[in-house]
């Protein structure tokens, strides 16, 4: 292969093109990355070693913690704490944010929200998994532990959100606000390189991913919006497609290449949905509205959401614009 950038050499390139950029951002960013790549040599030996499988416990959320979850919480805490320029994390598996008290950390301009291995009931069936994440700046004083303030910011105060999928191959996507961009590990040298440069959502899709085993627990308008789905093309014999992975990131993933829908909607009983608001859908809200997407509640865009708490759930509606406001569409009159 000639003519390779590899993630380090991109990241370089971008921090000159903002003169005032002090480079801790970049250095974060290539922490986040090291820490991916170990991990991701942990996810690809899983069946080989004793890490698949439950650890016994269960998380903040009483959701059953795998040992690979465990492993990549530890791997990516190390990897940021030692970096020194992130001030603290907030991880899915853990109850409360964790404050780094090294000097150099004290003085990190940054905080991370991280939900280490996301999809890991997939782990144990060599289906893909991810790592998602987001990056703020801190409005806590440098110098002292950083607060809930730092983590409790709206999505849109966001610097940077990436996500890493370990898949056929392993990818990571992220963006600071200019565009998103996607490398592939090469494993035989080590690097992420630059395969999917300025990627964007088509506008419109065929894709829609969701759950319909929960059907009879959503809100009648998504119902009508999946017979919508259901019947689109019955005529011309262009049909939409299902298409479920059970992995956040791979499904949207795919339908950020090829255009589609992810629902995690209100469920009966759960008016919240499922998935997290600071770690899961804020970072894949941002990554999606810079590839020219877009995010939201069902009502509410994703990222101007203001979080009350780290481990907040909400609905969410993400993908091609057309396919999310047609969505929307059937929500209204009530129809929540
Ligand atoms: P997790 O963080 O416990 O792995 O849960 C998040 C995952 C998403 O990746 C996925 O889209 C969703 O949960 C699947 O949930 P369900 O099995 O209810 O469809
Ligand atoms: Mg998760």
């Amino acid at each position: 292969m000639i003519g390779v950038q590899t993630l380090d050499e991109f990241i370089i390139r971008r921090q000159t093109d903002f003169p005032y950029a002090t480079g801790e951002l970049s250095r974060l960013l290539r922490n986040i990355a090291l820490a991916a790549k170990i991990v991701n040599r942990e996810v690809n030996k899983a069946g080989l070693v004793d890490v698949l499988g439950s650890t016994g416990y269960r998380n903040v959320q009483g959701e059953e913690v795998k040992k690979l979850d465990l492993l990549a919480n530890k791997t990516f805490i190390a990897s940021l704490e030692l970096g020194g320029h992130c001030c603290g994390v907030a991880s899915e598996e853990n109850e409360e944010f964790i404050a780094f008290e090294g000097s150099a950390s004290l003085e990190g301009k940054y905080i991370v929200a991280i939900d280490p291995l996301d999809g890991s009931s997939n782990i144990d069936v060599n289906v893909s998994v991810g790592t998602i994440f987001s990056i703020y700046r801190r409005v806590s004083p440098l110098g002292h532990p950083c607060t809930s303030d730092d983590f409790l910011q709206k999505g849109s105060e966001q610097a940077g959100a990436g996500y890493v999928i370990y898949g056929s191959s392993t990818m990571m996507v992220y963006t600071t606000g200019h565009g998103v961009n996607g490398f592939t590990l090469d494993p035989s040298i080590g690097e992420f390189c630059l395969s999917h440069q300025d990627m964007s959502i088509p506008k419109d899709g065929k894709t829609y991913s969701v759950n319909t085993g929960n059907f009879y627990n959503f809100p009648e308008g998504v119902q009508d919006y999946i017979h919508y789905c259901k019947s689109f093309g019955k005529d011309t014999g262009s049909p939409y497609s299902a298409r479920y992975i059970g992995s956040m990131v791979a499904d949207i993933h795919r339908n950020l290449i090829t255009g589609g829908i992810y629902i995690y909607p209100s469920l009966e009983g759960y008016p919240a949905g499922k998935l997290r608001l600071v770690y899961e859908c804020n970072p894949m809200a941002f990554i999606v509205e810079q590839a020219g997407g877009t995010a939201t509640d069902g009502h509410i865009r994703i990222l101007d959401i203001k979080p009350n708490e780290l481990h907040q759930r909400t609905p969410i509606f993400v993908g091609s614009s057309e396919m999310v406001s047609k969505a929307q569409e059937f929500l209204k009159d009530g129809k929540k």
